[in-house]
């Protein structure tokens, strides 16, 4: 009863508190708009780049919370009120005695008897706090997946659903000079309406993933500080500053102190103060992925991030990058660690960066959920282009409102989160989904909200090949017409046909549009070597890899490729004994990074890219 009475209260926090509709398709209004995430029973905030703990300096409540595990959910009861409030005693559930885990992390890593769990588990960590009179205190979670219910010192502050965004609540009147306690159920057990649905080809690991932070702010604060280049403009720069309250007639400024140049505005009714700018920074490229500190002020409040210019149009078949083609040589990767575990701070990640560079990518395709906030940080210092998405993969409810407004709701907050990255330069909104009229109902609204969030970046979807006949490949999907690129996942020489045939297909594309492959390749184990016929060999992975860039390269408005995937990762639908074991085999490196020889045949088509004068 209890958990359906809560179950209710999702979904009309979902429905209720997503009224965001902006007007206009101009990122510097519509992120200054307040909407998103409330987090819930009136309590929740919504989390724009003003609550980023890169740019502030927040209290982490990171470090050893106490667990304890609950697989049949008994603690939602009512008779199991010590889980909720941390307050009567029953031995069972007492968090003193129960063990503890470093928060940032998955569950799933913590001990291996919970490799497969999927939840729910009750967190808690301890606190103390000296209150300070006119101040603000928002509590942020980075993320945790897939489902979250928070308690401060037994008061339910809220609920989010979704595992890769991160979400806050106001704590500011249940804070004074004590110790305090903050405990969280989260649950990644999978169900029908969630996105990702129940089935998904990677482990989805459960747990308090992303950082946790208490921001101790002015009253009224910052909530959005934006600035970018205007949409195909190198000369102009436009962004606003968003209050945490709708205060009118305040004066916010931005101001660039290396460019010198600055600009002073008053908000409006909303709280939100406009800017555009006349600059001509050096450009943020891959290769110099250059960056300016820019200064957001508004009375009390202030905070600098080091933020790159650059434009990103598709103009017929070509992607442009600062107004000049490019092409994107890209790769696959999944936001975990090398051998398993959800990536949970900027270094877990810093090898596969490597590796990707020395594979000669500019272009990274972070699948199939937005990843952490340090990996595309540091992707983007390192001079990458990057694909971010939401996990709406394969099969999920396209009738369900609740799932519709849960998607919306993740790539608002994916898009609200990043919007200050240039190295962000496409937002994805789907993956291989199945033809039908309700799905493209579904998808069709969200590219249009995709474009009123941002008409500043590419807006894409992963599908799938569509007809073949023959040796024809005609791409047929009907969501075409509502993306900028044509993306598109094939598995030609595996899935079917074998590794030396892929050449003699060709590709009917249908749309003036740059095309993007989004996805192809084969398993290979590492060390497996045979005949490059026999499969899970590294000769075959090579052999498929060669046929399959023959076949690509003929693609008339070919822009880009990011083949699956830069490197082997944990998925439970890939038992296979000695060759899998537990592992998607598809990586052209293995997951303790030992490179496969198709790493290699990929490396050497894009040095030979780089070769050419542009396509
Ligand atoms: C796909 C999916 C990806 C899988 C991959 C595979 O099309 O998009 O998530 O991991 O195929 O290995 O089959």
């Amino acid at each position: 009863m209890v958990k359906s009475v809560f179950c209710l209260s999702l979904i009309f926090v979902h429905a209720l508190l997503w009224a965001y509709d902006p007007s206009t398709a101009d990122i510097a209004k519509v992120v200054g708009d307040k909407g998103g995430l409330r987090g819930g029973l009136g309590c929740g905030v919504d989390v724009g780049t003003g609550l980023d703990p890169f740019v502030r300096d927040p209290i982490s409540l990171n470090g050893p919370w106490s667990y304890i595990l609950d697989p049949q959910d008994f603690g939602a009861a009512e008779f199991y009120k010590d889980l909720r409030q941390d307050g009567v005693k029953l031995v069972q559930h007492d968090f003193d005695r129960a063990p503890t885990m470093n928060v940032p992390t998955d569950w799933n890593s913590v001990d291996r008897s919970l490799l497969y769990y999927e939840g729910p588990m009750w967190l808690r960590r301890k606190f103390s706090w000296t209150a300070r009179p006119g101040r603000r205190a928002i509590l942020r979670f980075g993320a945790v997946n897939y489902r979250a219910d928070v308690w401060l010192d037994g008061k339910l502050l809220g609920s989010h659903e979704g595992g890769f965004t991160p979400f806050a609540f106001d704590v500011t009147s249940l804070l004074a000079n004590k110790t305090h306690s903050l405990v969280v159920r989260a649950d990644a057990t999978r169900h029908p309406e969630s996105i990702p649905c129940m089935a998904f080809d990677w482990w989805n690991y459960g747990g308090i993933t992303r950082d946790v932070a208490l921001f101790d702010l002015p009253e009224t604060y910052i909530a959005e500080g934006v600035l970018q280049c205007a949409k195909g403009r190198l000369d102009v720069l436009e962004g606003c500053v968003r209050l945490s309250d709708a205060r009118a007639g305040v004066t916010a400024s931005v101001k660039i102190p290396e460019l010198d140049v600055s600009a002073e505005a008053k908000t409006d009714a909303k709280g939100i103060a406009r800017f555009r700018i006349e600059a001509k920074p050096e450009l943020w490229s891959p290769e110099k992925p250059r960056f300016y500190e820019v200064r957001f002020a508004c009375g009390p409040d202030a905070f600098a991030d080091q933020i790159g210019f650059r434009t990103i149009e598709v103009k017929g078949k070509k992607i442009l990058l600062n107004g000049k083609q490019v092409f994107f040589k890209g790769v696959s990767l999944h936001n975990e660690k090398l051998g398993g575990g959800r990536v949970a701070k900027g270094s877990d990640a810093q090898r596969q960066l490597e590796l990707a560079k020395d594979l000669g990518c500019n272009f990274l395709r972070l699948a199939h959920y937005p990843h952490d906030e340090a990996t595309v940080r540091a992707a983007e210092r390192q001079g990458f282009m990057v694909w971010s998405e939401i996990p709406v993969y394969w099969n999920i409810q396209w009738t369900n409102e609740a799932t519709y407004a849960n998607a919306e709701r993740q790539l608002c907050d994916m898009v609200r989160r990043d919007v200050n990255r240039a190295g962000v330069v496409v937002w994805s909104l789907a993956n291989e989904t199945p033809y039908g009229a309700a799905r493209d109902k579904f998808l069709s609204t969200l590219a249009k909200k995709a474009r009123t969030l941002d008409m500043t970046r590419i807006i894409s979807m992963a599908m799938e090949i569509g007809d073949v006949k023959g040796d024809v490949c005609t791409i047929t999907d009907t969501l075409n017409p509502y993306v900028d690129i044509v993306s598109f996942n094939q598995y030609i020489g595996w899935y079917w046909a074998g590794a030396d045939e892929a050449a003699r297909f060709v590709f009917k594309i249908p749309y003036d549009k740059p095309v993007v492959i989004s996805e192809f390749g084969g398993g290979a184990v590492y060390g497996r070597h045979g005949p490059k016929t026999e499969r899970w060999t590294e000769e075959y992975q090579a052999e498929l890899y060669r046929f399959n860039l023959e076949m690509l390269s003929r693609i008339d408005g070919l822009s880009g490729l990011t083949p699956w995937i830069l490197f082997d990762f944990r998925s439970p639908r890939r038992p296979c004994p000695g060759i899998q074991d537990g592992f998607n085999r598809k990586g052209l490196v293995s997951e303790k990074g030992e490179k496969k020889l198709a790493f290699d045949v990929m490396r050497r088509f894009y040095e030979a890219l780089d070769r050419k004068p542009a396509r």
